[in-house]
């Protein structure tokens, strides 16, 4: 029975607290709260604090859905939900899209124009929360943007790193790295601290087994570890305009000794000190490599702390309500291991089922195998998570004889399978020949379902690296091609866009976004193009002033905008564009001009701190620009700039105003690509290879409207064993002429030998990428695409189609799927639940 006081307090209902207004005097009002009273300012203080307190009134709008959405989750019985696992979130901007999906975007910006103030300056004074590295990171957002606007009971977790991704600017045209600290100064305001659900974490120690004096079973244990202390923030998810909002738990690490400094005598302090920022330093900062392995101790303990804090978090909920009766556990739970960096929740929950539970490992094993599924994003091997066992036995001692014993009955099972097959054997451990932790097998062995994220990426999973795992067990695997969400893709970042779709089709597109069809036929319509062009060409504007302020360089609106902004990798071949930005220089030095097409070529991207080739890409972009740029000759025919610090909010500039989208990735390289499916919804025609997600982008909009070319996968496979660039060259007089220009220095006037390494890359025949190879190809189907652009007409009625049939590249279509095939959740209506205030 709850006492006189409990019964009080449960009866004072969110319904009775002041009711909150989405009206623009509300807003207006809370706003002026907050900036004068709780951050102590006024109107004419720095945008800073304006963006802060119109963050605060917005939040404010999301927390009664927040409560109520939790409530439903958690007090209803018995509900299957899903753990989205991901060492990456790449949010960006939150303010924005918090108030579309609120659907309270007009009034607020009415409120903040009404009190003489610029909306649109204090939006863009938000930093970017770059918790993540590119695609894979950015997927995730996306994600949980669809997931709540699908109403289903999914919640990420995730690491709150205090430092994201880094800053780059361009200094000699070369990149350098600095810190981000994007939290900057005070609390941030779309996160909640939820110190009530710390979990520690374990680390170092030994493992040792005993008898139970009672039941007489051999019991594990983990000694003498270090702990930390994994603290929640919690973030908003809110769905579109549905009284949804998902959380995003992000873990910060804090030492346990800063608990309790009383203990220490004066003797110890400086160990102490150093001990709390030892682990302090694990949520410190994002490792800023993009597929490619990292190898470092500090990331395994990133690894390990995100899945071990996530698994014990779900779990002491579970054991709150339902005690210590696990038989139904995997009917209402969903693991989703966003690549192999999580990997290590199969291991995690094997060992706090069986150690901590009591659990038999049979029983515990059906459950982890039931619970856990498999995203891959890589095919390249040097992706491929591989951690040494020494550094497992300092760090993860009794996790490791966990794997060993995974290991041992994986083996079992195969040898039953293929007798006497030992290469097999050999091919499929876990624990490889070098004793090495291969990752993406524990994954794989540890899950029911592995997914690749487009087809042609899935294909090559089950034929090529997990061949031996798709036969062993075929049933587990399939695809799950990426998509985006529009929310913030489509009708966040092209307003102009938007008001014109909403006046021919309405807007119910935002949630359904194959009504984008709809439009299709009006390309056939002259008023309606003319419309579409102005809206582009307005893009453009926003998008050339952009690229002006950042880098100095003037792109002619009248010019073909064409964009490759990306990581920078050489699989993704920036080099091949730069070959063939050289190749329109040398046409226009040699005065082969004849039916021009004006052409303002962009690039963006990040480089990962230790790999010097991209390093050297960017460099050769810079110094082409340069030589170009500044050529007379040249005029407005061609224009070349890198956008420094490429980022999701640069982004939600960039692909509104793009042309031709390069996405030219060497075939089978690429999983998918995302950035691909955010220019054709915002009508840009692509110039690609057969890659990745290119693949079903081209079946959905027909050769017609879309320029191809290039080697396809096994033709790559093929020529690699015989391949020789040196035939392409002397093939080709036009590759000649770039490739003399290279060699001769001309962009490297005064920086002697400089691109070498670059020139050697290209021309060796061990060049995985084969650059070379795709070159004739790669400019004969540019030329096209000039041509294209010239008659407008037909252009428009292409871009149009590619807008039009989008619609199947929606994160809300990704998340059906993962659903449907996979967790089996079912959507929430959270509208009506109670809670107790
Ligand atoms: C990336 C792939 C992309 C893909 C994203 C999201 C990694 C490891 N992989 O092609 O390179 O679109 O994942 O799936 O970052």
């Amino acid at each position: 029975m709850p006492t006189e006081i409990e019964a009080k307090r449960l009866e004072v209902i969110s319904d009775m607290l002041p009711h909150i207004g989405m009206n623009k005097d509300a807003i207006e009002a809370d706003f002026l709260k907050y900036l004068c009273h709780t951050l102590g300012r006024q109107l004419t203080s720095e945008d800073y604090y304006l963006f802060k307190a119109l963050s605060y009134a917005t939040r404010d709008r999301l927390m009664t859905h927040w409560k109520r959405t939790w409530a439903a989750y958690n007090h209803n019985g018995k509900l299957k939900k899903a753990y989205y696992l991901s060492m990456e979130f790449l949010i960006g901007r939150s303010l924005t899209n918090n108030l579309l999906n609120l659907g309270i975007e007009s009034a607020t910006e009415k409120a903040i124009y009404d009190l003489g103030l610029d909306f649109e300056e204090i939006e863009h004074t938000e930093r970017d929360a770059g918790l993540g590295n590119g695609g894979l990171g950015r997927l995730a957002a996306c994600f949980m943007d669809s997931c709540a606007t699908l109403k289903l009971p999914v919640m990420g977790y995730g690491l709150r790193y205090e430092y994201g991704m880094f800053r780059q600017i361009i200094q000699n045209g070369y990149q350098v790295e600095q810190p981000d600290h994007w939290l900057g100064f005070g609390p941030h305001p779309w996160e909640i601290q939820r110190a009530e659900y710390t979990q520690v974490v374990k680390f170092g120690g030994e493992s040792r087994e005993y008898i139970d004096p009672v039941s007489g079973n051999l019991i594990a244990h983990w000694e003498h570890a270090d702990v930390v202390l994994a603290i929640p923030y919690d973030v908003p998810i809110p769905g579109f305009k549905n009284e949804t909002v998902n959380t995003l738990r992000l873990w910060w690490a804090m030492a346990k000794e800063g608990f309790d400094l009383s203990e220490f005598n004066a003797g110890s302090y400086h160990e102490a000190v150093a001990k709390k920022s030892e682990a302090e330093n694990i949520t410190k900062v994002l490792y800023p490599n993009d597929s490619s392995e990292n190898g470092k101790e500090l990331r395994l303990k990133q690894q390990y702390f995100l899945v071990s804090a996530s698994l014990q978090d779900v779990l002491t909920q579970w054991t709150e309500k339902y005690g210590s009766d696990f038989s139904d556990f995997a009917e209402y739970n969903a693991f989703q291991l966003n690549d192999t960096h999580p990997s290590l929740a199969v291991v995690e929950l094997m060992r706090l089922l069986v150690d901590k539970e009591r659990m038999g490992w049979d029983e515990a094993w059906r459950i982890t195998t039931q619970t856990m599924a498999y995203t891959n994003h890589t095919l390249l091997p040097e992706a491929l998570e591989k951690w040494p066992r020494e550094l497992f036995q300092k760090l993860l001692p009794r996790p490791l004889d966990i794997i060993y014993e995974i290991n041992r009955r994986f083996l079992t099972e195969v040898a039953m399978k293929w007798p006497a097959d030992t290469e097999r054997q050999r091919r499929m451990s876990i624990v490889d020949e070098n004793d090495n932790i291969c990752m993406a097998y524990l994954a794989i062995v540890g899950s029911h379902s592995v997914n690749g994220v487009a087809e042609l990426h899935s294909n090559l999973l089950k034929e090529g690296l997990f061949n031996d795992f798709y036969q062993l067990w075929p049933e587990k695997f399939n695809n799950k091609t990426n998509g985006v969400t529009q929310r913030r893709w489509l009708a966040g970042c092209n307003p102009d866009m938007r008001a014109l779709l909403k006046e021919h089709i309405g807007e119910n597109w935002i949630t359904h976004l194959e009504d984008l069809q709809q439009i299709e036929p009006l390309a056939e319509d002259a008023m309606f193009r003319k419309r579409w062009h102005e809206v582009k060409q307005k893009n453009k504007k926003r998008l050339a002033d952009l690229v002006l302020e950042e880098t100095g360089v003037n792109l002619p609106l009248e010019s073909m905008f064409d964009v490759q902004v990306k990581r920078i990798h050489e699989y993704k071949r920036q080099l091949l564009n730069v070959l063939h930005v050289i190749h329109l220089y040398s046409r226009i030095k040699r005065g082969q001009i004849d039916n021009w097409t004006n052409r303002a070529v962009l690039f963006g991207g990040k480089a990962a701190p230790g790999y010097a080739m991209a390093k050297l890409i960017i460099k050769l972009i810079n110094n082409v620009a340069d030589v170009v740029n500044r050529d007379p000759d040249v005029g407005d025919k061609l224009k070349v700039a890198f956008f420094p610090n490429y980022r999701v909010s640069a982004m939600e500039v960039i692909c509104p105003g793009t042309d031709l989208s390069e996405q030219i990735s060497t075939a089978g390289k690429e999983a998918s690509g995302t950035g691909n499916m955010k220019f054709m919804m915002n009508g840009a025609l692509t110039i690609g290879t057969l890659d990745g997600a290119n693949v079903e982008i081209l079946e959905t909009v027909g050769e017609e409207n879309f320029f191809l070319f290039g080697l396809k996968t096994p033709e790559v496979e093929e020529l690699r064993r015989y391949y020789n660039p040196q035939i392409f060259i002397d093939q080709s007089n036009d590759l000649q002429a770039v490739m003399g220009l290279l060699e001769s220095g001309h962009f490297n006037q005064f920086e002697p030998g400089i691109f070498d390494p670059i020139i050697r890359s290209m021309k060796s025949s061990q060049d995985p990428w084969m650059t070379l190879a795709d070159f004739q190809s790669y400019i004969s189907v540019q030329e096209q695409a000039a041509h294209a652009y010239q008659d407008r007409e037909s252009w428009v009625r292409k871009s149009i189609v590619n807008t039009a049939r989008s619609g199947i590249f929606s994160t809300d279509r990704t998340m059906q799927q993962y659903n449907d095939e996979i967790w089996g959740l079912t959507p929430i209506d959270t509208g009506s639940v109670d809670i107790a205030c």
